[in-house]
């Protein structure tokens, strides 16, 4: 069957040769020749079924036996043959008269290429583009060339130094015409990198079945061995002569990787033949995750599902009430610093009822980069097996901290005093909230700080400083702020106080004394000093009121609800929430109420109720300050006017939640004024509509509460963030009443 070429669009080239027509040559042939990106595409195979198979599939235009005669007026010849057949074949180029003719190739292994293929073409050096697509298939022969191969498949060009740019640019446009993305490296590193990723684990993989097979109750190790040995060992069944190749042709690189892998599992062994389980556990906590956590550095993305990175939408349905006993997820805040300060500590802390959500999962990482063995999370159980005060390890690479503000800021306060450089990055939103409001006052007690440009992430901390305490005045109300500088004075000399313009959430001041720490709290003051222990303890979450505040506005402006929420922490630096709720004409009850660990604890019971508009008073901003979201919907669906003001810090949260609410409320036809510090709300009908939560979950979630009261669906765009700190809002939205999903899975 010949297949027809795509369109006529004007050829990119004249006369494309391809030399070796297997899987890898075929498909880049086949795949340009559909697309009409050449004039003519020739192949050339020592195979003669492979060059009548060639034609007879439209994989080439024609096929010659002979490079001389098929390289007459080429005008880019690819070398697709096998790695060690790539000396002779490029021996045999250089002896013909190829004009201007780009060379270029698709071996794994780029140094030993070349290397040859300098001391072979002279001159003409100018004119090869080595390269490497990273794609393949379990099937082989030009029979199995595949016009699609490349397609969204990473594709490496190596250019030399004295590689023409022209002749560079022609590749670039082949391989991206062919779908592919494209990137160049030196040719080095594309060796290191490769040995690594694919070379290592393709002679682990031979070798262990090798291995086994060897031994004498081989027949037993086959019959049982279960799905773990069959995904590790699945490579193992790739062609042995190409193979042979890659690594007789990668030899320096693989060998280094093979060296460190070497010392690395010797260590293994040790721990296994020594009984050293804090070893082995920390090894394989790490490796569980690191997997996931890589890819998700590499999108830039928080902790969310790759799928779900650009545009979640959730589709709320209008109308319904809520009913019924939930608990929602752990507090993110007290979630945080569980790790943070069980790490510091000495002996095992044991956290219940953890967050795992995708912010508090980046602490959890950010520590196991810096040596910590972290088991968990598991059904909100972590175990943290702390390394004291002074036993955190440089990590190897930047810290990614994904979302999360209170990850940045409260580890810049410890990383300030470590005897190692670090570097914190954070995801897209992240990377626009200000740092100067850490790094400013950490300067003045003699942190070497670095910010990216006007103060924003990443934060780059030169460690090795000698801290002094101070007292700082906050300029504005910040438990980051505060909390980074505590963390600090935990390091620094003598005394370190802050004292904050109203009072902020003091979860690390509890915290700390906690474990045991000393924190003296004088009115608006909290004080450490250096020189003391952290002794690791015992942490039960309560679930956090920022997410029950969804569900306290839900049942509140759905008529007919009532809704117990169970075990909220209720710690009175955190209940504004409940006070603006109150005041509008909430019907709110807190029962069984009790300390938990330290922090206040409550079931709350939430009924419907008739909200009246009113002027938020100003000393509740910082007590509330992540539930305005929400409160703006209550507001929308309250009698009269609601003003709000002294709230400018909404302006720099994972987005400008003034100006995100407003456009969203003022989308849906609700009477919103953003103003700079606040916002004035109208009370009245709302409508359905499309509106943005700008990769912020809490105006996501906001905005699904608002649909209770809306007179159609409410589309809403870029949700993926929800699973920051809420990762079973949609589950619990459906368990009470709430009609909201993700679009196209009502
Ligand atoms: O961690 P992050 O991204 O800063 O999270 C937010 C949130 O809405 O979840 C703020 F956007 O919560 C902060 C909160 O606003 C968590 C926090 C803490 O744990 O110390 C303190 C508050 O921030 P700030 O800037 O007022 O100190």
């Amino acid at each position: 069957m010949v297949t027809e070429r795509q369109g006529s669009p004007k050829p990119l080239i004249g006369r494309l040769v391809v030399v070796g027509l297997g899987l890898i040559g075929g498909s880049f042939a086949r795949g340009l020749r559909e697309r009409g990106v050449c004039r003519e595409v020739v192949g050339v195979d020592l195979d003669a079924e492979s060059r009548r198979l060639a034609v007879q599939l439209g994989v080439v235009d024609r096929s010659e036996a002979d490079l001389a005669s098929a390289c007459v007026g080429a005008e880019v010849i690819m070398l697709a043959v096998p790695l060690l057949a790539m000396e002779r074949v490029l021996g045999q180029l250089a002896a013909l008269d190829l004009q201007d003719a780009i060379l270029t190739d698709a071996g794994s292994a780029k140094g030993s290429i070349v290397r040859v293929a300098r001391a072979v073409l002279g001159e003409r050096i100018r004119h090869f583009v080595p390269g490497h697509p990273i794609a393949g298939s379990e099937q082989s022969g030009v029979e199995a060339a595949n016009a699609s191969l490349y397609r969204r498949h990473k594709v490496i060009l190596t250019p030399l130094a004295e590689t023409d740019a022209g002749a560079l640019a022609t590749v670039d446009r082949l391989w991206q015409a062919l779908g592919a993305d494209v990137e160049h490296m030196a040719v080095e590193h594309h060796d290191e990198v490769l040995a690594a990723t694919s070379h290592l684990p393709h002679l682990l993989a031979f070798g262990l079945v090798d291995s086994l097979a060897h031994q004498s109750d081989n027949l037993d190790i086959f019959r049982y061995a279960a799905g773990g040995f069959r995904d590790f060992t699945r490579i193992a069944g790739s062609d042995p002569v190409m193979w042979h190749d890659i690594f007789l042709a990668n030899r320096e690189a693989v060998l280094r990787i093979l060296d460190r892998f070497q010392g690395d599992l010797d260590q293994l062994r040790r721990a296994v033949a020594g009984g050293d389980g804090h070893h082995l556990l920390g090894v394989f906590t790490r490796a569980r995750v690191a997997r996931e956590h890589f890819s998700k550095i590499l999108a830039r993305r928080a902790y969310v599902d790759a799928m779900h990175s650009n545009d979640l939408i959730f589709l709320a349905q209008p109308g319904g009430s809520l009913s019924g006993r939930i608990r929602v997820p752990g507090d993110k805040s007290i979630s945080h610093r569980s790790i943070m300060l069980g790490s510091l500590a000495e002996g095992v802390t044991e956290v219940e009822g953890f967050l795992e959500g995708e912010d508090a999962l980046a602490t959890i990482q950010a520590f196991r980069d810096m040596g910590v063995v972290i088991e968990g999370p598991h059904h909100g159980r972590v175990t943290v097996h702390g390394v004291g005060l002074h036993g955190l390890k440089a990590p190897v690479g930047p810290l990614y901290m994904g979302n999360s503000g209170t990850s940045m800021r409260l580890l810049s306060g410890l990383l300030a005093a470590q005897p190692f450089d670090t570097v914190l990055t954070g995801d897209a939103s992240l990377s626009k909230r200000p740092m100067n409001r850490v790094a400013k006052p950490l300067r003045e007690m003699g942190a070497v700080i670095e910010t990216g440009p006007e103060g924003r992430p990443p934060l780059n901390i030169k460690g090795g400083q000698a801290l002094t305490g101070m007292h700082y005045e906050m300029p504005m109300a910040s438990a980051q702020v505060k909390s980074c500088l505590l963390l600090a004075g935990l390091y620094a000399a003598g005394q370190t106080s802050v004292t904050e313009p109203a009072p902020t959430r003091d979860h690390t001041e509890r915290m700390l004394q906690g474990f045991g720490y000393p924190v003296q709290v004088e009115g608006a003051t909290a004080t450490v000093e250096s020189g003391h222990r952290l002794s690791a303890t015992r942490i039960e979450v309560p679930a956090d009121i920022s997410s029950a505040a969804f569900f306290l506005v839900a049942a509140s402006i759905a008529e007919g609800s009532e809704l117990v929420l169970e075990h909220v922490g209720i710690n009175p630096t955190r209940t504004g929430v409940i006070d603006i709720l109150k005041l509008m004409g909430g019907d709110i009850s807190l029962e069984n109420q009790r300390v938990v660990g330290g922090e206040p604890v409550a079931d709350i019971r939430v009924r419907s109720a008739k909200l009246k508009g009113i002027e938020i008073p100003e000393t509740l901003v910082p007590l509330a300050i992540d539930e305005f979201p929400v409160l703006f919907v209550a507001a929308a669906c309250a009698e009269g006017r609601t003003v709000l003001r002294g709230a400018e810090e909404l302006r720099v949260k994972e987005s400008d939640r003034i100006q995100v609410m407003a456009d969203g409320l003022i989308a849906c036809g609700v009477k919103a004024e953003p103003t700079p510090d606040g916002i004035i709300i109208d009370g009245g009908p709302i409508g359905g509509g499309e509106v943005w939560a700008h990769g912020d979950h809490r105006i996501a979630m906001s905005f699904s509460i608002a649909s209770l009261r809306a007179s159609a669906p409410i589309r809403i765009h870029d949700c993926a963030n929800v699973a920051t700190s809420f990762p079973n809002f949609l589950d619990l939205c459906a368990q009470v009443g709430v009609r909201v999903a993700r679009e196209g899975q009502a």
